[in-house]
């Protein structure tokens, strides 16, 4: 059974995890616009993955006793300055995220819940490898920077990134 105040984290890592998912979403559609269709489809495999990360947590709390509570999502934003611009978001994003699971982590132990706190681990490995995965990607746009040729180049690789992941 969830003390009240796990099942209020649980859910609002619901309310985050959905709203990364309608983030990279949002992403997957500007670039998928601007002729990107690597990025598009690394981006729109990112929303999958992240609505997963949700469906997971939906499914631990209804499991355990709780009820999972389906909110109104924050709009993302549509449209970026640059790609550098939007993979920095990325990254932050990312961050983010890993404060929350953090922190969700701590509330575990304080509440001696060692189920959630096991749960949650998966998490906690997950996020390592998202912000890796976003450090990397950001470090190549990064040297990237104006060239035209290169963001050609780089958009054919993401696609194999995503293929292979
Ligand atoms: Fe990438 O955020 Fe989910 O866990």
């Amino acid at each position: 059974m969830l003390s009240k105040i796990i099942e209020k984290s649980l859910n609002d890592q619901i309310r985050i995890e959905a709203e990364s998912s309608q983030i990279y979403l949002a992403m997957a559609c500007w670039a998928e616009v601007k002729g990107l269709e690597g990025v598009a489809g690394f981006m729109y495999d990112q929303s999958d993955e992240e609505r997963d990360h949700m469906l997971k947590l939906v499914k631990f709390v209804n499991e355990r006793g709780g009820h999972a509570h389906i909110s109104e999502l924050k709009a993302p934003n549509v449209t970026f300055s640059s790609f550098k611009d939007m993979f920095e978001m990325l990254f932050k994003h990312e961050v983010f995220v890993s404060e929350s699971i953090n922190e969700l982590v701590h509330i575990s132990l304080q509440e001696k819940d060692y189920a959630t706190h096991n749960f949650l681990q998966w998490y906690v490995s997950e996020q390592i490898e998202e912000e890796a995965m976003a450090r990397t990607i950001l470090d190549k746009i990064n040297l990237i920077g104006d060239d035209k040729g290169g963001l050609y180049l780089f958009d054919r690789d993401i696609q194999q990134l995503t293929v292979n992941s």
